[in-house]
């Protein structure tokens, strides 16, 4: 395992339905039914076949996660879940979108999944302001990471230059605030 987890986060912009990774990540809603954004993207990659298992999980809170087949999608796994909806941020969803990476990265360690690929959960329909998802979601991994060998690798898969761009720079803002903590 690589010592430092700040090495173990990748960044990159594109499709995350092409990622071959062991787990792909769905910001999906509370049915598990489909819908639109990376949801919609996900579901038609991975053909008919992930609806009808999601049928059978009688769906999923917000802030938690669950796990299917990839069927036709190049990833064994898809991780379902339901990311906050934005309202001011005092309602809770700091908490439930904090939630979200947890119990996705949890599911993939149970699952002894090596690599994992999120996108940017909440920030699309929910309207999750992107910089404050940006920081929970790096935090979050990099907390998890610091306490766990699986996934060893955590890849961001941003819709654009410009969102990758910007989870960049809150790597690398995290990283040098925890900088002199990590030193021997
Ligand atoms: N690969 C990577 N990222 C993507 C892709 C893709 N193929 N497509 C979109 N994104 P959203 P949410 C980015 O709206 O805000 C759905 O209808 C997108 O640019 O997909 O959690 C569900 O069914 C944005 O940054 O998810 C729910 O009802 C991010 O993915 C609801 O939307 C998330 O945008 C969930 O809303």
């Amino acid at each position: 395992m690589k010592k430092n987890p700040f090495d173990r986060v990748e960044i990159a912009d594109g499709d995350i339905t092409r990622e071959r990774v062991a787990a792909i990540v769905n910001a999906a809603k509370r049915t598990l039914l489909g819908g639109g954004g990376v949801d919609g993207a996900i579901h038609r990659a991975a053909g008919p076949e992930l609806r009808r298992f999601c049928e059978t999980l009688d769906g999923c809170e917000t802030g938690d996660a669950k796990i299917t087949p990839g069927f036709l999608l190049p990833a064994p796994f898809v991780i379902h879940t339901v990311g906050p909806v934005y309202r001011d941020g005092r309602h809770g969803e700091p908490e439930a979108l904090v939630s979200c990476y947890r119990r996705s990265l949890e599911l993939a360690a149970e699952h002894g999944c090596a690599s994992i690929a999120f996108p940017a959960i909440s920030t699309g329909a929910y309207g999750y302001p992107f910089d404050e998802a940006s920081r929970i979601a790096i935090r979050t991994t990099i907390r998890f990471l610091q306490a766990h060998p699986l996934p060893k690798t955590v890849r961001f898969v941003l819709f654009g230059e410009r969102d990758a761009a910007a989870f960049r720079k809150v790597l690398g803002n995290i990283r040098s605030e925890d900088a002199p903590q990590s030193e021997p």
